[in-house]
């Protein structure tokens, strides 16, 4: 068969512009060499819907091994008594724990869109708040969760579920109070790890398994595996809603979420990204990961001062985990202006709305920058400064096109001293 040029040209492009540029997309990362090579081998061809053991089809007994890695050393990394590794994606995987949890129609509480939340959460444009009611909670004006509505939303409403997490939240989460509400109304916690998973992992963060009734995350973002989903569950508990198995059984929640996950709402599991999960969790396993962990905290510590000490307003006044969330307008700028203006230069973040945005989703007055992707590379603290002097200069000469360049050509220079997948030529 001819090899597909036209593709995998464009495959060895987007190398190059990973090469190239310095990446400060807060969910994004490097994974291994071997996460990706697991990636691209013949798992891929295999239909295995079930679970380990429990197949609808033959020739499952090497998948079946391969997902039993990856869930035993998921549950190792969070000390977990049951984990799931077929979800598809973050997405997936919370969408399997509204099927588990929730009816349609039924109450939830989850932390705004706007105020840094998940499109999984509750947004009108989600299924999430499509099918279910959705109960918003936001940040203080200092960019804070705030705890009292949430605890105020929870006593008037009732909702079912509470939910914990965020895409752009620089802060460490009160996982304690939320639950102490919840018992108090009858809740279920369900916290969405999804970014500081990694840090979680590294025992760097508060542990939300202590607090929480269930957890999902993304595999591929401080956790630095493929792209994928997860739920896992510290203690596994009966449903408190009465649901039985066909001999009369209370089932418990893992059982109620493995139906959620298939088949009620997957088919066929990704047998080839369950292996590159199951070489992620390996290395997250080794004590290289934990140095990772502080490495990024500590880079996004010293990012944070040198924004701050440019004039730079970030939400919070700064971080606990890996990203910022900063406030461009007293710098006359919106939050796509800089996006779009950084990209030419090749530093590539996301525009983000701020908490009490007065822009639109499309326009924003923030950007997120984050540093999982930079200290993969191997930046260090140092290096920081340098990152934030050419944002910076990029910012402040936004319409000047020369000095755009001249920023990128350095970008690229700079960023030579961290290869990127030497063995790829
Ligand atoms: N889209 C992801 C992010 O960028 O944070 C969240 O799923």
């Amino acid at each position: 068969m001819q090899k597909d040029t036209l593709v995998f040209d464009l495959i060895r492009k987007e190398l190059d512009r990973q090469r190239n540029g310095i990446e400060l997309i807060a969910s994004e990362n490097f994974t291994s060499l071997q996460v990706m090579q697991a990636m691209g081998t013949v798992p891929t061809n295999k239909y295995a819907e079930g679970y380990p053991g429990k197949r609808y089809y033959g020739g499952c007994e090497v998948v079946d091994e391969i997902e039993n890695i990856a869930i035993d050393r998921l549950k190792k990394i969070f000390n977990a008594s049951w984990a799931n590794v077929q979800p598809h994606s973050g997405a997936s995987a919370n969408a399997a724990v509204f099927l588990a949890v929730m009816k349609p129609g039924e109450k939830f509480l989850g932390l705004d869109l706007s105020m840094g939340g998940h499109l999984t959460h509750g947004s009108p444009a989600n299924f999430s708040g499509k099918t279910y009611q959705a109960l918003h909670y936001g940040v203080t004006k200092e960019g804070i969760v705030d705890y009292d509505q949430l605890e105020a939303k929870a006593r008037a409403e009732k909702p079912k579920m509470i939910i914990c997490g965020a895409s752009a939240y620089s802060r460490d989460w009160d996982y304690k109070r939320i639950r102490a509400v919840a018992d108090e109304v009858g809740a279920i916690v369900f916290a969405d790890i999804a970014h500081p998973a990694g840090l979680i992992a590294s025992g760097l963060l508060n542990d939300p398994f202590d607090h929480c009734h269930i957890v999902s995350s993304t595999t591929h973002k401080t956790l630095r595996g493929p792209r994928g989903g997860i739920i896992t569950l510290r203690h596994d508990f009966e449903n408190p809603w009465g649901i039985k198995d066909p001999k009369g059984n209370l089932r418990t929640m893992s059982q109620l979420l493995d139906l959620a996950v298939f088949p009620g709402s997957q088919g066929g599991p990704l047998e080839h990204v369950i292996a590159a999960k199951a070489v992620a969790f390996g290395e997250i396993l080794s004590e290289d990961f934990k140095a990772y962990g502080k490495q990024v905290i500590a880079n996004a510590q010293a990012m944070a001062a040198a924004f701050n000490k440019r004039g730079y307003q970030l939400i919070s006044n700064g971080t606990d985990n890996h990203l910022m969330l900063i406030d461009l307008r007293n710098k006359n700028l919106t939050g796509k202006k800089a996006q779009e203006t950084l990209d030419k230069a090749h530093i590539t973040l996301n525009k983000n709305a701020v908490p009490f945005d007065d822009k639109s989703p499309f326009v924003t007055s923030g950007i997120r920058v984050g540093v999982p992707a930079i200290t993969t590379r191997g930046l260090k603290e140092p290096h920081m400064e340098t990152v934030v002097h050419l944002i910076d200069r990029v910012l402040m000469n936004a319409d000047d096109e020369k000095e755009v360049a001249a920023v990128k050509g350095e970008v690229s220079a700079f960023m030579q001293q961290f290869p990127l997948y030497p063995e790829l030529g």
